[in-house]
């Protein structure tokens, strides 16, 4: 199985980038910000708790974000492989990933980190909050979420660097060319 980990800050493209990829390489697609928006459009219990922590830009917790994932990976073992979209985004989840990938005798290829400036990304997600209609897209609370980045999802990095796993990505210039950095990066994993 070909498993990969799309990593970056809010706004980094890691959405926009993944459903370019699944495409390509035919792989099954895990979004957790797709899962969460999903549970909070249908009002589930989940949905709601997710809902007051996602407005204020806070990561949710990871036991929410292990209910939505477990049976989804499972369900994905015998596909090509599994594209990872904004999942681990904390410590526990990547220790929980690293478990789950286990127990279908399989593993992480690798990490690909979208790295794009601070102010980019903040005008990215303002003008993306002009029509997404997306709550956490304005000025307040992705502040927060870029704070949120920088103190738990930060250090997952290291994770996967201390596992020759990471590979950082120019994320700034045309969607295609993004795209094509990315392809290559994977191709070269897979060689
Ligand atoms: P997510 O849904 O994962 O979204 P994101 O980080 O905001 O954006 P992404 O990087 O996917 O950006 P996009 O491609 O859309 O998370 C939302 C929230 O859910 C989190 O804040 C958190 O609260 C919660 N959550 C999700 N997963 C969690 C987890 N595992 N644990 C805990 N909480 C979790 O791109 C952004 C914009 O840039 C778009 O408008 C796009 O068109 C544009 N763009 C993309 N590429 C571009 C390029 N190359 N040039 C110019 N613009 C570009």
């Amino acid at each position: 199985m070909l498993n990969i980990a799309l990593f970056g800050p809010p706004g980094a493209g890691k959405g926009t980038q993944s459903a370019l990829l699944v495409e390509k390489y035919k792989l099954a697609y895990i979004s957790t910000g797709d899962l969460l928006r999903q549970e909070i459009s249908e009002g589930s219990e989940l949905g709601k708790k997710a809902k007051e922590l996602i407005d204020r830009g806070q990561l949710v917790s990871d036991e929410m974000i292990v209910q939505l994932i477990e049976k989804r990976i499972i369900a994905s073992a015998d596909k090509n492989g599994i594209l990872f979209d904004g999942f681990p985004r904390t410590m526990v989840q990547a220790y929980i990933l690293e478990g789950l990938l286990l127990k279908l005798n399989t593993s992480l290829a690798c990490m690909l980190s979208l790295e794009v400036p601070r102010e980019e990304l903040i005008a990215r997600l303002l003008e993306r909050g002009k029509i997404s209609g997306r709550t956490d897209d304005n000025a307040e609370v992705i502040e927060f979420r870029l704070e949120e980045y920088n103190n738990k999802t930060k250090p997952v990095a290291d994770f996967y660097k201390d596992r020759n796993k990471y590979i950082p990505i120019q994320g700034v210039g045309e969607i295609s060319e993004v795209f094509d950095r990315l392809v290559q990066s994977i191709d070269n994993t897979l060689q």
